[in-house]
């Protein structure tokens, strides 16, 4: 007597930090026997993402790829020069292509769970369809907090009412966070892509069949009882934590030698995520500092937004002889490393990151401590959680990234001996990550969670 299948279909945007939970997901989903067929644009915009999907689909013949034909974009009337942007824009205006991809499916749809940078494009088409749309939510409830407000609270105020003297942010339910939190695009007054994308996605949430986020119930149980409780937006659809997403089977790959000559717990590890340029002039006081501090380290240069177009050699990024400086103290790779991997290495004791959430979950899942430096969007909301929580440090007057001022090597260095020496944070971090784990187990909270969703869309 088998249970019915129900057949989802999923529908990432551009950016390994949106790819990646949608293909976890995915792998969480068939392991629940769940029928999965995800669709894909091309090409993708970094080659991190064309060699993720093709990991992916050959770990997972079972899961169908589906793929969405896109409209060039060429004219000038968009305001980004950001290409993972643009490609939201270029899924936006390629949307009349979704109604017939989702009404050929075979059996139908049960749902389509669309990424957030997607709502306010899929949902008017899924409605016209009478398809459930869940939305997945890439970032933390924190930020799910003002990515569903800021269209009251920001983007309805007139052009010149900007409240300058005003610093803090009110978000309702929610304490009053400082203004400069706030991603600079969204309180500026210049039209730009990111404005629009948080705007206009936020708003349209209320109109999806519910939002699923890739976070659990322990350390963020505030920001989602006042999602849920209607606080923050009256009509929510209901909040389903279903993280953290568990590293997948495609992501495993061989690990880095270098890190298994080194002791336990001995190595920093330094990222800032897949999309994050660095000034050269950052990178070298960052590299400074890392050597001055006396503590070994794997750092991910990047210094381009697309790994596509980073060119660069290394010697040429940092200049005369930095490279012989760092041998024997640390190792520095240029643009990618698996990071689910580095991070599950025993060697690794401490993660100094931009604070993606994607990179922040991974560091929960292992329980490694952080030292935070957002550079921009949701980082400094996701930076708040990580202190909140108590897996690491923040230095707020490190600023956003982006060459809004350059943190000099001797700060950077303390900090990283600070982060490393710190026993309690060891200690805090190693209870999130097996609280982490309970949430994703058996009988915990947000499997429960996807459970009660497979069954809803079973009906
Ligand atoms: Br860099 C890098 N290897 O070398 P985030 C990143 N990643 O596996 P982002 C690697 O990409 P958004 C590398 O493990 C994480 O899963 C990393 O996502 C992986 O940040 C993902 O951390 C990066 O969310 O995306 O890239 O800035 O802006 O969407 O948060």
């Amino acid at each position: 007597n088998q249970k019915p299948t129900p057949h989802v279909a999923l529908l990432p945007s551009s950016g390994m930090g949106h790819l990646t939970p949608f293909l976890r997901f995915a792998g969480s989903l068939a392991e629940q026997n769940v029928r999965v067929t995800i669709i894909t644009t091309h090409p993708t915009i970094s080659l991190a993402e064309s060699q993720a999907l093709s990991h992916f689909f050959s770990t997972f013949p079972q899961i169908t790829p589906k793929q969405l034909h896109l409209l060039p974009i060429n004219d000038a009337s968009v305001n980004s020069e950001d290409p993972f942007y643009l490609k939201y824009e270029a899924i936006r205006r390629s949307s009349h292509f979704l109604t017939p991809l989702l009404s050929s499916f075979s059996p139908p749809l049960s749902a389509l769970v669309t990424d957030m940078s997607l709502a306010s494009t899929v949902i008017p088409v899924t409605k016209s369809l009478s398809l459930p749309n869940y939305i997945l939510f890439t970032s933390s409830a924190k930020m799910l907090t003002l990515f569903v407000s800021s269209h009251t609270i920001i983007g309805s105020k007139p052009p010149n009412d900007s409240d300058e003297t005003e610093e803090f942010i009110r978000i309702p339910g929610m304490q009053p966070i400082p203004k400069s939190w706030i991603p600079p695009p969204l309180l500026s007054n210049k039209p730009n892509l990111l404005k629009t994308h948080i705007i206009e996605n936020g708003k349209m949430l209320i109109q999806s069949d519910g939002i699923l986020i890739n976070t659990f119930q322990n350390i963020e149980h505030e920001s989602l009882a006042a999602l849920n409780d209607g606080k923050v937006v009256n009509g929510l659809p209901k909040v389903t934590p279903i993280g953290p997403f568990a590293p997948c089977d495609f992501e495993r790959n061989k690990s880095i030698a270098w890190l298994d000559d080194q002791p336990v717990g001995s190595v920093l590890y330094a990222s800032f995520g897949s999309r994050t340029a660095i000034s050269r002039e950052q990178i070298r006081e960052l590299g400074d500092g890392l050597v001055r501090s006396g503590i070994s380290f794997l750092w991910v240069v990047k210094e381009k937004k697309v790994d596509r177009e980073d060119e660069l050699e290394l010697g040429e990024v940092f200049g005369d002889g930095f490279l012989e400086r760092v041998k024997g103290k640390g190792l520095v790779v240029k643009n990618w490393v698996r990071q689910e991997e580095v991070m599950g290495h025993k060697a690794i004791g401490g993660f100094l990151s931009h604070c993606g959430w994607n990179s922040l979950t991974e560091a929960v899942w292992h329980g490694v401590p952080v030292l935070a430096w957002p550079q921009h969007g949701d980082q400094k909301m996701n930076a708040f959680v990580v202190e909140r929580i108590g897996l690491g440090m923040w230095v707020e007057d490190w600023g956003w990234g982006g060459g809004e001022k350059v943190v000099r090597s001797g700060k950077i260095g303390e900090k990283v001996r600070e982060i490393m020496g710190n026993e309690l944070l060891r200690e805090q971090a190693g209870k999130v990550k097996e609280e982490a784990r309970r949430a994703v187990g058996d009988g915990g909270s947000s499997k429960k969670g996807l459970i009660e969703l497979i069954e809803i869309w079973n009906k």
